[in-house]
């Protein structure tokens, strides 16, 4: 079993030595960026499968952090946090996944819609995605339709779109209308999500899916393409 020489503030609640996935997985939900960066680079020194790194570490512990926000456990600023200590991991990892062909579950476009320049919540659904396995194409900020529609067309399988006021949410339609008209509403799925964005308008639209967060958002994008 890979170990790590830990400190104080890595110890196992018995103060016992601790496999160096646990204390990067502790360190990941305490939202201990650089410490994470440098357990990660310890693991992957250390020889371990780069897999067993992103799965049974990174989206491992992503996920315990998902459950405790669910329960409300923790709240968003933790959430955020934990989710840019995981970005710091896979920063360490995503070179070598790259290399060791390791495949994305899924690809997914995410993008704010046009007009609307707030990318706060549509990072952490990045983020969140990603550390589920998804490829995650950030499509940015104030996205003109045709964009959506350029990815759809090039084959992407879900788009995300996230508005956040309630003139630029209107622009949510237009996307869904827009892949409609070019006749790609049956080989892409839409998910839509945003403070003022509600269930009940996304059914209005006609979106397949709508998530109330970033933790949802995932549970609903692997519904949406059958890998949950
Ligand atoms: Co603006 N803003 N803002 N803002 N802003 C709101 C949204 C607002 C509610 C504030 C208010 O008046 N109380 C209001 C909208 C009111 C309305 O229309 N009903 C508002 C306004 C009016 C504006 C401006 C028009 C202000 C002005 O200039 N007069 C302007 C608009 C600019 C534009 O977009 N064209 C504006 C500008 C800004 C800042 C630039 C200052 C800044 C954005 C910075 C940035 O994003 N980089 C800002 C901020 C920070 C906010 C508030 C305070 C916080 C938004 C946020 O980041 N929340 C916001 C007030 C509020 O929401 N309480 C407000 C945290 C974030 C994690 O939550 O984005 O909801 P959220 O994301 C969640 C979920 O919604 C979900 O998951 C996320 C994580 O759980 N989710 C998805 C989000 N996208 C999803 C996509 C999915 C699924 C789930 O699937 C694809």
């Amino acid at each position: 079993m890979s170990t790590v020489t830990i400190d104080d503030t890595t110890k196992g609640k018995k103060g016992g030595k601790m496999d160096t996935l646990e204390v990067m997985k502790e360190n990941l939900m305490k939202g201990q960026a650089p410490r994470v960066k440098e357990l990660i680079q310890a693991a992957v020194d250390e020889g371990l499968d780069i897999e067993k790194i992103l799965n049974e570490g990174l989206i491992a512990a992503m996920s315990a952090v998902g459950e405790q926000f669910k329960r409300e456990e923790i709240y968003l600023p933790e959430v955020l946090f934990a989710a840019r200590a995981m970005l710091a991991g896979m920063e360490v990892l995503e070179p070598l996944l790259v290399s060791a062909g390791v495949e994305p579950i899924a690809k997914i476009a995410l993008g704010t819609v046009k007009g609307d320049i707030h990318n706060i919540g549509k990072n952490l659904v990045g983020i969140m995605l990603k550390g589920a396995g998804f490829e995650v194409i950030d499509l940015g900020i104030d996205v003109p339709t045709e964009k959506f529609v350029d990815a759809a067309k090039e084959g992407v399988p879900l788009i995300g779109l996230s508005a956040l006021t309630s003139t630029t949410m209107l622009a949510m339609k237009t996307v869904i209308e827009a892949l409609e008209a070019a006749g790609l509403k049956d080989r892409v799925k839409t998910m839509v999500g945003g403070a003022i964005v509600t269930q009940a308008y996304a059914d209005r639209i006609g979106a397949d899916s709508y998530a109330p967060d970033a933790v949802s958002a995932v549970a609903k994008a692997k519904e949406l393409l059958g890998l949950s």
